[in-house]
């Protein structure tokens, strides 16, 4: 967003809504110093994704699997939640029926105050049994032992994300489809919006006639769709909508022009 975009459209659109859905994905936490997976600093660049984020790989090579999700996990660990974060964490509270969906298993939304959020692509905060399907919370790293065994079976852990081939939680998609078929307004922050199914989820609110707002520094396949597109940083740009809309707020109303 430029110095000189005019907000007040969406302003006064955020102020009417009576839905409102953030959906983000791994550029939210670029300003964090966590690595997005696509993009010249993405990676994808360095590694091939089939071989390190498919069931396949990880039957092929648990240990090749888990030594990046440690040395991931390693990397997370020292990072912190960013403006960006921490305005949508500030939303679930300011916003009525505010939804929070992301993409993203680093954990930054719920560090930065999001109580109530949907982890569509799972945790790397969770492991879960390969046997039992169990869960487990574990921060440690480096892990150990690695690979990682289930505390009740002894059967191997693995990182409680999903996988390229993998199904989403059920529960988890479902629910994200039918908030974002009913809001009337979606921000899509940070995602390149070509893994689906999350990537259906802004067509499913646009296709329900909500304003979708697009926050990123790159064009994507939904810019030609939308009807707020705005170029830059989510730190920066999440943090400008805020305060337009408190001002708007405390002026009592918004500009409807
Ligand atoms: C900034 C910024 C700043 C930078 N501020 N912005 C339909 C059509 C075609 C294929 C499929 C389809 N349905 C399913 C598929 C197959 C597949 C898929 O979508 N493939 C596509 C690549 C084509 N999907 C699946 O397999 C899914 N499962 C499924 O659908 O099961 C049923 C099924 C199976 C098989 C066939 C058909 C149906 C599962 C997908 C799981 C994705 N998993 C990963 C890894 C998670 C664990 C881990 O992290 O290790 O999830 S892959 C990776 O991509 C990760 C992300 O969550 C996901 C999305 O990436 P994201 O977040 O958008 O990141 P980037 O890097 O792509 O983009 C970052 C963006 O930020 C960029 O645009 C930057 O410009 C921007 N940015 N700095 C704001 N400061």
């Amino acid at each position: 967003m430029s110095e000189d975009q005019d907000i007040r459209p969406l302003i006064s659109r955020l102020q009417r809504a009576e839905n409102v859905v953030a959906l983000t994905g791994s550029g939210i936490s670029a300003e964090s110093g966590i690595p997005t997976f696509r993009g010249a600093e993405g990676l994808w660049k360095t590694y091939r994704a089939q071989d390190l984020a498919t069931p396949q790989a990880f039957a092929r090579d648990p240990n090749l699997v888990w030594e990046w999700y440690d040395w991931r996990r390693g990397l997370m660990s020292t990072k912190l939640p960013n403006a960006g974060h921490q305005v949508l964490a500030a939303w679930e509270t300011t916003i009525p029926n505010f939804t929070l969906i992301t993409q993203n298993i680093d954990g930054l939304h719920s560090r930065a105050g999001s109580r109530s959020i949907l982890e569509l692509h799972g945790n790397i905060w969770k492991l879960r049994c390969t046997q039992e399907g169990t869960l487990v919370e574990n921060t440690e790293f480096p892990l150990s032992p690695l690979p990682p065994l289930c505390p009740d079976c002894g059967a191997m852990l693995r990182p409680h994300v999903v996988w390229f081939g993998e199904s989403l939680d059920p529960n988890v998609i479902q629910q994200a489809f039918s908030i974002s078929a009913r809001c009337d307004l979606m921000f899509v922050v940070g995602t390149s919006a070509i893994v689906h199914p999350a990537a259906s989820l802004p067509l499913a609110a646009l296709e329900a006639g909500a304003a979708v707002v697009e926050i990123n520094p790159e064009p994507t396949p939904l810019t030609d769709h939308l009807e707020f597109s705005f170029r830059g940083m989510a730190g920066d740009i999440l943090p400008r909508i805020d305060r337009a809309l408190q001002e708007g707020t405390r002026a009592g109303g918004g500009d409807d022009s």
